[in-house]
């Protein structure tokens, strides 16, 4: 849908039957990465402002500037905003878009992990540290080492050891990279080529680097066949983000231009994944992106929509709803407005 179709939607009749609530009303906030640290939920999201740049394909509008953190002490409590905890101006190598960030902790250190654009346009992604979960967050003089594009989420295993995720198409710019390697003449493979993959790396055990070279992960149909790039209702195009139900790895992702939420599932924290299905259905705004915790035993999607502005797409709000599975470990889908 193109912005004038959100914006001209009734947000009262779609408020009305809205499955969550905005999250944070004051701000306005994307990308949610949730984590329960010490029994308590922490989000951390996107920072989105009317910054005045054109719209454009490559997301230039999406011009965030800080990071906020949240905490909530229950999945029913209100969201505390615990102010800037990272500034693109404290950022050595960053010089704009801020975009989505995730957090991860590790023997009382807390870690920021955060895409932004060099000067010369290209995403890398840092690392901020610090010693609470809510910041303030003292970014690394250099991006992380060998580390492109966006959207980073890291996940922890059961037995301690961390792997990050990342990678998104078209503003992005995962397009441009094959094995590691930026060319820029490269582009999305042909509708009937295997779709590029999001990436992998495990992190070093200092968190601040990969401790090896980044891997691209397989998602694969029914069949065991790698989706194909022209299939876009289900072929990996941003946000990335890992989970483990009942001893299984739950790979979920954004569609883009499909606006689902999909995921896949696997043995091993570096796929293959086989697509089982959709999480959520198209939200009101371009983007969809999303998290999932479990707290006290049930589980949660975080994600986002445009309906706080009323349909402008680069100004969103967080929001949660319980996610269930059935039986077999499928995860039941969910529609954002369901009334
Ligand atoms: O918030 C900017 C970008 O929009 C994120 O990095 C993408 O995942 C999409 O939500």
């Amino acid at each position: 849908m193109a912005d004038e179709e959100y914006t001209s939607l009734d947000y009262d009749e779609l408020n009305a039957k809205a499955l969550s609530a905005p999250l944070v009303k004051h701000i306005y906030t994307a990308d949610p990465s949730a984590h329960v640290f010490d029994g308590k939920i922490y989000v951390y999201p996107s920072h989105d402002i009317e910054g005045g740049v054109p719209f454009n394909d490559n997301g230039d509008h999406f011009c965030m500037e800080d990071y906020h953190v949240f905490s909530m002490a229950s999945p029913d409590a209100e969201a505390m905003d615990h102010g800037v905890a990272l500034h693109v101006d404290d950022v050595p190598w960053a010089a704009r878009q801020m975009w989505a960030p995730d957090a991860a902790r590790k023997d009382g250190q807390y870690y920021l992990y955060f895409p932004a654009k060099r000067a010369d346009g290209i995403f890398q992604i840092g690392v901020a540290i610090g010693d609470s979960p809510v910041g303030p967050f003292k970014a690394e003089p250099e991006p992380i080492a060998g580390s492109y594009s966006i959207d980073p989420a890291v996940f922890e295993d059961e037995d301690g050891s961390h792997y990050i995720y990342f990678g998104g198409l078209w503003g992005g710019q995962l397009q441009k990279y094959r094995n590691n390697e930026y060319g820029q003449s490269h582009e999305e493979p042909a509708d009937d080529e295997p779709a590029l993959g999001p990436i992998v790396a495990p992190l070093s055990g200092d968190m601040k680097g990969f401790a090896a070279e980044p891997r691209e992960i397989q998602i694969l149909d029914e069949k065991g066949e790698p989706l194909l790039a022209g299939d876009h209702e289900r072929r990996y195009f941003e946000g990335p983000w890992m989970h483990k139900y009942r001893g299984k790895y739950y790979f979920s992702y954004s569609t883009g231009d499909t606006h689902y939420l999909c995921y896949a599932t696997g043995d091993s924290p570096y796929g293959p994944f086989t697509y089982q299905g959709r999480i959520l259905t198209p939200v009101v705004g371009w983007t969809t992106h999303h998290s999932i915790c479990e707290y006290e035993g049930a589980w949660y999607l975080f994600y986002h929509d445009s309906s706080l502005s009323k349909g402008v797409t680069h100004l969103r709000c967080v929001k949660m709803a319980e996610l269930t599975y059935d039986e077999q470990g499928r995860i039941n889908t969910l529609d954002p407005y369901p009334g």
